[in-house]
């Protein structure tokens, strides 16, 4: 285990009240085969089974994750959406990052305490892999619960877009830079979702996002929500109609039976493919609308939802933080991105961050932070990730330019962030003056930025670790749309690693010690840095199933006979 000088006071304060206990999850990474929109497909499951199991926790707990990777031949790894990671920073999951990939018949165990209660999920942030099916839902309940007592049962929404290949999106030929477009949609990664809804009860509902490319919109007839939550950061009650949610993001809503309730209730999600919901100028499309239903006699017919002519969703920018909390004061360092897509050396479809797209590196970041001592603060030596070295406590501030036309979710690792602006669409670039903030700002883990336009994020650097911040569209992230936050790296030199988390890069003969290229003598030498994409795309890699797979019995199906044509 990691173990740095730092400690939060409120994290001491929140363990402090929490019997903590220890929940241990011992999980086989291993293919299986799935129907979750009617086509059997073969997706990433956990111990045999698919949907892969939640992960149940309550703050102040620790989590153990014994994960071994049976893929066969592919390596794999998790992510702990949301979780800050406080003190095991070399717990966070992602590939070339925090770790080295987990080669297949190898084990790392994870193990990190699980301080701030909320809705997250894990997910595989390793070559893309997610949208195969590695993602579940990581629920930390709250003793301290501010709505206790305001609702009777909770429920999970997880919904997620469906889709065969990404790889035609990776070719030169695509100077259009257009993305994959969802096959169909998924609830609670299947189809026909029903819950039991009783006169008189309030119930909490845990709304999960996990698409690789599309929003989604969701609507319950005749019942308002009530948004208590957005990414694991209480909210001030605020009513909805209709929520929006990004991918990676969530909504924990509160919605009541009232007395005047006799029928069953459909509920509509629809993927959100338009490049701006908000511009009512543009031609909408929503191919793909799922209804779903809350149930309170099953005698009667369960019913259509109501056809939204227009969606209108909550503003979540405009949401008030549970703890009055205010936008932290100016700030010490400031990282300002600008992001448009652009292309490599070779022609092929990039994203980038100030003309620079993101390139996987030999050695995990995290790795040369702990092993390059006092060059740790020299950006050089962590190659073409994007680098930004923030000090301990430190404010900074995040400034995004989005100069795209579609809207993008931009997710930071290790922090909940204060929105302080979002733009509207189209305001072009942020001015460069902090003016019209909103005081006391909602906090979350990933916002949707607008399409020809900016957001001003802020968050505390008292979380020392290396932290991505990436638009969480899959595709982008595979195109290269990160920057890594270097943060406070005088408490992160000779950081100790486990064993078992070297061993998968002595496995595989990743270097896990110097430079980005593994120099250690001289680790401004950048000899060896990768400073060109790859070529060929791994991730997503439907055609390399394991042969094996093929031997249980499958009906053919279109959806089939695409995979065998992608090899
Ligand atoms: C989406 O999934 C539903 C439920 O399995 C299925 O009925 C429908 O045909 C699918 N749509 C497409 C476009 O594949
Ligand atoms: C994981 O696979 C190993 C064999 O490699 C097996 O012994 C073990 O029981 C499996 N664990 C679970 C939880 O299925
Ligand atoms: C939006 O951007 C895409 C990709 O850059 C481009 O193909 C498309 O023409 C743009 N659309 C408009 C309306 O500018
Ligand atoms: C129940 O009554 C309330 C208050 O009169 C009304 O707003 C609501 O729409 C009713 N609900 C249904 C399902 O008719
Ligand atoms: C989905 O619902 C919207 C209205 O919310 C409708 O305009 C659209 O045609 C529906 N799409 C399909 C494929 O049925
Ligand atoms: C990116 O490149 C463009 C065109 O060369 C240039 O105008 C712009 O200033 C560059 N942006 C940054 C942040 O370096
Ligand atoms: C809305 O879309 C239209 C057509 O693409 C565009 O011309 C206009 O600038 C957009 N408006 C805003 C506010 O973004
Ligand atoms: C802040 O608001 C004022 C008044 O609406 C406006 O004149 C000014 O341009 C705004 N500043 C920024 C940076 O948007
Ligand atoms: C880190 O380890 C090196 C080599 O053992 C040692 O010289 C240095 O003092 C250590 N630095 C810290 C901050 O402990
Ligand atoms: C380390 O490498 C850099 C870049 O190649 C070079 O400029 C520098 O002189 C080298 N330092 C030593 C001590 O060799
Ligand atoms: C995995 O195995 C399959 C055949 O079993 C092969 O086609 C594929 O190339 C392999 N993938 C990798 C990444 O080695
Ligand atoms: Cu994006």
């Amino acid at each position: 285990m990691v173990s740095l000088s730092v400690l939060s006071l409120e994290c001491v304060v929140l363990a402090a009240v929490a019997r903590a206990a220890t929940v241990t999850y011992n999980w086989n990474v291993t293919w299986v085969w799935a129907s979750p929109d009617g086509f059997s497909r073969p997706v990433i499951g956990i111990n045999d089974k698919w949907p892969c199991p939640s992960i149940d926790a309550t703050a102040g707990d620790t989590v153990v994750v014994n994960l071994q990777n049976k893929l066969v031949n592919q390596t794999t790894g998790l992510h702990f959406h949301g979780i800050n990671q406080l003190q095991t920073a070399d717990m966070d999951g992602p590939s070339g990052v925090t770790q080295c990939s987990v080669p297949p018949d190898s084990t790392v165990k994870y193990q990190f305490t699980v301080d701030t209660p909320g809705t997250y999920w894990y997910h595989s942030h390793n070559m893309g892999q997610y949208p195969d099916g590695l993602r579940g839902p990581l629920i930390v309940q709250d003793p301290n619960d501010p709505y206790k007592g305001k609702y009777d049962e909770e429920h999970i929404l997880s919904m997620s877009d469906c889709l065969t290949s990404v790889r035609n999106m990776l070719t030169p030929s695509n100077t259009q830079f257009k993305p994959p477009i969802p096959d169909n949609l998924t609830v609670n990664e299947g189809q026909g979702l029903k819950i039991d809804f009783a006169k008189g009860k309030t119930y909490r509902i845990r709304m999960i996002n996990y698409a690789a490319f599309a929003a989604a919109m969701v609507h319950f007839d005749f019942h308002t929500m009530n948004v208590i939550m957005n990414d694991g950061a209480y909210i001030k009650k605020e009513d909805a109609y209709h929520v929006r949610l990004a991918p990676a993001q969530r909504y924990d809503v509160l919605i009541s039976a009232s007395d005047n309730d006799t029928g069953n209730y459909p509920f509509l999600v629809a993927l959100d493919l338009n490049r701006d919901w908000t511009n009512h100028t543009e031609p909408m499309i929503w191919p793909h609308n799922y209804t779903g239903h809350l149930v309170m006699d099953s005698s009667k017919p369960l019913g259509k939802a109501e056809v939204v002519k227009q969606w209108n969703p909550v503003d979540d920018a405009d949401f008030k933080p549970n703890d009055d909390l205010a936008a932290y004061g100016s700030y010490d360092k400031l990282m300002k991105l600008d992001f448009k897509f652009c292309m490599d050396q070779n022609g092929y479809p990039r994203s980038c961050f100030n003309n620079l797209t993101y390139i996987n590196q030999q050695v995990p970041t995290l790795y040369s932070a702990a092993t390059t001592g006092d060059s740790n603060t020299n950006p050089v030596v962590y190659g073409q990730v994007n680098p930004f070295i923030v000090d301990y406590d430190n404010t900074v501030q995040i400034v995004v330019n989005n100069i795209d036309n579609a809207s993008h979710p931009f997710h930071l690792h290790g922090h909940h962030f204060q929105v302080l602006y979002r733009a509207p669409s189209s305001a072009g670039l942020w001015p460069g003056r902090d003016e019209n903030y909103t005081a006391v700002p909602p906090m979350r883990d990933t916002v949707a930025v607008m399409p020809h336009s900016y957001a001003v994020l802020r968050f505390r650097a008292n979380n020392p670790g290396v932290w991505l911040f990436h638009c969480h569209i899959e595709w982008h992230v595979e195109m290269g749309l990160t920057a890594t936050v270097i943060e406070a790296p005088d408490r992160l030199r000779n950081l100790t690693f486990p064993d078992d988390h070297i061993d998968a890069c002595k496995k595989t003969g990743t270097p896990y010690q110097g430079n980005a290229a593994g120099n250690t003598q001289n680790v401004t030498d950048t000899t060896g840095y990768v400073t060109v994409p790859p070529t060929t795309y791994n991730g997503y890699v439907l055609s390399s199933i394991p042969v094996q797979m093929v031997i249980p019995p499958c009906p053919p199906t279109p959806t089939l006979a695409a995979f065998s044509s992608l090899g």
